[in-house]
């Protein structure tokens, strides 16, 4: 059957309006119509995914609706902002009703779970990419920033770093695992990523700063440090590795993909001493793994690694497409 845009995307993409947020006009007009909550600061955010660059073309279209909205919504967590509207701009090389279906079944799966609403966007012809425009919104205020890092700050991190680095290396057959649960498991943090949304939601007055762990811990935790102008340091032996990671990977490159890796939309966030408790709490309720690994200190400019109680020099860097 002949479809063409606007058939694709009544088909499609034009499928649930959210009774919790107030659309005045989504799909359908010119521009999408939102009234927005009163007392609340808008949270944007744009990300793009491009075959090749992001993924490889032969990707599942569940696996890629799934880490396409997820990488926007970490950005959101990041801020400890409450999602609500979706953009998409989608580019395709053809229409393949099979393809579409799966990639749109799995984009609304996540929009219901996170109560969003997709509101607008655009379809053009050419290599597949995509770009997603996420909103949400924060109490006036409360938002999480890079900037607010303070000397004495303990750095925390949610979740173990470095899985998905090594779920890529999987994918590209640049590492075989013979247990097919570790394997499995590795490559799900790398195509299927958890956005810690109401991690952040509970990080707003706990944490002085957070960022969402894009391009590796690095460069990540370097944009706090930059945007807070103070220094850290992070002791190695505290890095929290997977079982699955422990088991397969040598130390020294678990370790390399934890700091440098990238793609494992973890959140990285500072927390003065007299919040610890309140962490803990907040954090132990939702069940989430979290682990303090450095202190933020004015004494010392930039990052600085120990090990096993000694200065340590890395020259790993963060991801970097240019
Ligand atoms: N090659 C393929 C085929 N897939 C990949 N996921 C990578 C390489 C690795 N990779 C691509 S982008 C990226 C990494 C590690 C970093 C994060 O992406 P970016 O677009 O910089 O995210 P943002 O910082 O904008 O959230």
């Amino acid at each position: 059957m002949a479809c063409g845009e606007f058939s694709l995307i009544a088909r499609y993409f034009d499928r649930v309006r959210n009774a919790r947020l107030d659309v005045e006009t989504g799909i359908g007009d010119d521009c999408a119509l939102l009234n927005i909550p009163e007392k609340q600061t808008l949270a944007i955010s744009t990300d793009t995914l491009v075959v090749g660059n992001h993924f490889l073309p032969d990707i599942d279209p569940a696996d890629l609706a799934h880490k396409a909205l997820a990488v926007n919504l970490s950005d959101l967590a990041a801020m400890g902002a409450d999602p609500a509207w979706l953009t998409l701009a989608l580019t395709l090389p053809a229409v393949d009703e099979a393809w579409l279906a799966a990639f749109s079944d799995r984009l609304f799966e996540l929009l219901s779970y996170y109560d969003m609403q997709l509101i607008g966007g655009d379809t053009t012809k050419g290599p597949l990419s995509m770009t997603l425009g996420i909103h949400g919104y924060v109490p006036v205020g409360r938002a999480l920033k890079r900037s607010g890092a303070k000397p004495g700050d303990w750095i925390y991190v949610t979740g173990t770093p470095g899985d998905s680095a090594a779920g890529l290396a999987l994918i590209l057959n640049q590492l075989t695992i013979d247990n097919p649960e570790d394997a499995a498991y590795l490559r799900q943090r790398h195509l299927r990523p958890t956005p810690r949304i109401l991690q952040g939601q509970a990080l707003r007055d706990l944490a002085n700063s957070a960022i969402d762990l894009s391009d590796g811990l690095i460069s990540d935790l370097g944009h706090i440090l930059n945007a807070s102008g103070v220094g850290a340091r992070v002791d190695l032996d505290l890095l929290p590795y997977s079982d699955a990671l422990r088991r397969h990977v040598q130390p020294e490159q678990a370790c390399r993909w934890a700091l440098s890796g990238g793609e494992d939309y973890e959140l990285c966030f500072t927390v003065p001493e007299l919040n610890r408790g309140a962490l803990e709490v907040a954090l132990g309720q939702l069940g989430t793994p979290f682990t303090c690994i450095g202190q933020i200190s004015a004494d010392v400019e930039g990052l600085h690694f120990t090990q096993e109680g000694k200065a340590v020099q890395l020259d790993w860097k963060g991801y970097d497409h240019f």
